[in-house]
């Protein structure tokens, strides 16, 4: 595959020079679009839609994989509208930006272990909404059992409308279905470290070389996802594996944004239309719900939402 300049190990390491000298013309007939397919450190991986990569130093630009960049001379100098974002808050560090331009969001558990989280379910098909990405569920390691409670979860969900595919991994179980779920997308797969999803991307991209939290022959290498790659899917179909998060807040989504992001409050016949559904006087969320739990989420991420 063509490759071009590799910029930052082209460049002078003199630091100092650099940064004070003015940048310098940028010549734009000479650019080009690319995408960005993978972070690598503090550069990314960018693809043009002839195959032609590299990779290039985002000297502070702020792109995540899937953005659609302008380069010229090595340098990003221009990142696309994007179409979608998909945004977490953690505890400390602000709000996030995980990939942008995706169409769905896969959110990964396990059967078994890491437990099923609803509460982290939740917020994840909110930071989806309020991104502007679809949502699904896939339950993977059906291989090590299914508890009840996890298909009732996973009902429940449907209901609401986020469709949902049981798989493994490991034994191939459900696979086609989660393929035929993806194809034509660009897809994200999210959820805590160890759920699956980089053994998921193996299995649905024969050839791809995936680090998985496998032991290596001699029992030592857990090898956990440290950056986000996209992977292109044989029948059609982009799949992008991120780490696994820790923390996934949504105290970007605005708090009065939060009700129409659960599908279940959205027109509801409350006594004043702005209703929060607190549980103020007139207020029939509590009747509304699909079930308490999903009422007690939406209620904390009106607490913890400025
Ligand atoms: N039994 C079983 N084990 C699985 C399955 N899928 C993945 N695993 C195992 O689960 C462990 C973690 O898998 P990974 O694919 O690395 O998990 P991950 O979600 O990518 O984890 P991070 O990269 O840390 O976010 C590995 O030991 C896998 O072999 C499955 O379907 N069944
Ligand atoms: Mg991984
Ligand atoms: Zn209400």
């Amino acid at each position: 595959m063509p490759v071009f300049e590799d910029d930052a190990e082209a460049a002078p390491p003199d630091r100092r020079r650099r940064s004070s000298a003015p940048k310098p013309a940028v010549n734009v007939a000479a650019t080009r679009w690319y995408e960005v397919v993978e972070m690598v450190g503090r550069r990314v991986r960018v693809r043009a839609d002839d195959g032609v990569e590299g990779i290039l130093p985002t000297r502070g630009a702020h792109v995540v994989v899937a953005d659609r960049v302008r380069v010229a001379e090595g340098v990003v100098v221009e990142t696309a509208a994007r179409t979608s974002r998909l945004e977490r808050t953690g505890e400390t560090a602000g709000s996030r930006l995980v990939v942008s331009n995706a169409d769905m969001l896969v959110i990964v558990s396990a059967a078994i272990d890491p437990p099923f989280r609803p509460g982290l379910v939740d917020r994840m098909v909110v930071a989806a909404a309020a991104g502007g990405l679809s949502a699904m569920l896939v339950v993977n390691k059906c291989d090590t059992g299914m508890p009840e409670e996890v298909l009732e979860w996973v009902a429940r969900y449907e209901a609401l409308g986020y469709p949902s595919v049981l798989v493994s991994a490991t034994d191939g179980r459900g696979i086609d279905e989660l393929r035929a779920a993806l194809a034509g997308k660009t897809s994200v797969l999210l959820g805590h470290s160890g759920v699956g999803k980089s053994t998921l991307i193996r299995a649905l991209v024969p050839g791809a070389v995936v680090l998985t939290g496998e032991l290596d022959a001699w029992g030592r290498g857990r090898h956990t996802t440290t950056a986000a790659k996209l992977y292109d899917l044989p029948g059609g179909g982009r799949i992008i594996d991120v780490p696994g998060i820790r923390e996934f807040g949504v105290g970007h989504v605005p708090r009065e944004e939060l009700r129409h992001l659960f599908p279940e409050l959205v027109g509801l016949p409350c006594k004043f239309r702005d209703c929060l559904h607190l549980g103020d006087e007139g207020c029939v969320a509590e009747e509304a719900v699909s079930w308490p739990e999903r009422l007690e989420s939406y209620r904390k991420l009106v607490e913890d939402c400025v």
